[in-house]
C-alpha cells in the first residue's frame, strides 16, 4: 500500500517511522511518502493561509499549493489513490471505515491546518476521485496530523502480515465477528500473584468453554459500563438470555 501525507509540519509525521508502521515501511510492505506542502509554495514567505471571504476568525488554506501538490503527487503514481481530508466535520472514523480503506492500493492524506483548505480544492479532486472528509472524534485538535496517525495505525495493522499474528484483530474491540458490539474484557498474565492480587481462577481452569463464557462476560460487563450505547443500537440478536440477564 502506499500513503501520501501532504503537510506544513512534516516532523509531526516522524512516528510513522517506528513501532508497527515504521516495521512495516522497512519491510516494503508500506510506501510512505511525507510531503511538504510549502515546497508548492512560490512567494518569498512560501505563504499557504489567506483571511476568510465573509470574515471570521482564523486563516483558511489557500487552493493554490493544494492544487499543485495533489496534482504532482497524482501524476507520480498509477491509478486514483483515495484522497482522505481530516476534518473534525467529516463522517467519524471508524473500524469498518478503517478496514475499507485498508483494501485502498493507494491513500493520499491532506492534514490541514488553521480553519481548514478552500472548499473549492474538495470540490475540484471529489470532481473526479473518491474524496472522504473523516473525523477521529467529538473534539477539535488544532490540525490534521494527528489524526493521520491514528488512522494510518489502524489501517496499517490490517494489512495482510503486518501484525505478527493474523487472529490478533479477529476479536478487537469494534472488529465484526463472533464479539461485535462488545469491547473487549480484561487480560492477566504472569505471575499468578502481585501485591496480593491474584487471576480470575477460571483461566487457568483449563476448561476453554468455561473461560471463553467469562470472557464473554466481562466483555458485556465492560460494555454496559463504558459504551451502554453500544448495546443500546446492536441488533438482539447479538446477544443471549444470558447477556441480557447481567
Ligand atoms: Cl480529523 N481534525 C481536527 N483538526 N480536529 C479533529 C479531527 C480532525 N477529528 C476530530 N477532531
Amino acid at each position: 500500500m502506499r500513503l501520501d501525507v501532504v503537510t506544513i509540519f512534516p516532523e509531526y509525521l516522524e512516528p510513522l517511522n517506528v513501532s508497527l508502521v515504521g516495521k512495516a515501511r522497512a519491510r516494503g510492505q508500506l510506501d510512505v511518502r511525507v510531503h511538504d506542502l510549502r515546497a508548492w509554495t512560490h512567494d518569498k514567505h512560501n505563504t499557504v493561509d489567506d483571511t476568510p471571504y465573509g470574515g471570521g476568525p482564523g486563516m483558511v488554506m489557500k487552493p493554490d499549493p493544494w492544487g499543485e501538490a495533489l496534482d504532482e503527487i497524482l501524476a507520480s503514481g498509477d491509478g486514483a489513490p483515495v484522497i482522505v481530508v481530516p476534518t473534525p466535520s467529516g463522517e467519524p472514523f471508524t473500524q469498518q471505515l478503517a478496514v475499507e480503506l485498508s483494501a485502498k492500493p493507494w491513500l493520499v492524506f491532506t492534514p490541514a491546518r488553521y480553519e481548514g483548505i478552500d472548499r473549492r480544492v474538495i470540490e475540484e479532486y471529489g470532481d473526479r476521485l473518491d474524496v472522504r472528509e473523516v473525523s477521529i472524534g467529538d473534539y477539535v485538535l488544532a490540525g490534521g496530523e494527528a489524526p493521520v496517525l491514528v488512522m494510518v495505525e489502524a489501517i496499517a495493522r490490517l494489512l495482510p502480515g503486518v501484525l505478527g499474528n493474523a487472529a490478533s484483530h479477529q476479536d478487537d474491540s469494534f472488529a465484526p465477528g463472533a464479539m461485535a458490539d462488545l469491547l473487549e474484557g480484561p487480560v492477566y498474565t504472569k505471575p499468578p500473584e502481585w501485591r496480593g492480587r491474584t487471576i480470575p481462577e477460571v483461566l487457568v481452569s483449563g476448561h476453554h468453554g468455561k473461560i471463553a463464557r467469562w470472557r464473554r462476560d466481562e466483555a458485556f460487563r465492560r460494555t454496559d459500563r463504558n459504551r451502554p450505547d453500544l448495546i443500546e443500537r446492536a441488533d438482539p440478536a447479538a446477544f443471549d438470555k444470558h447477556d441480557r440477564a447481567i
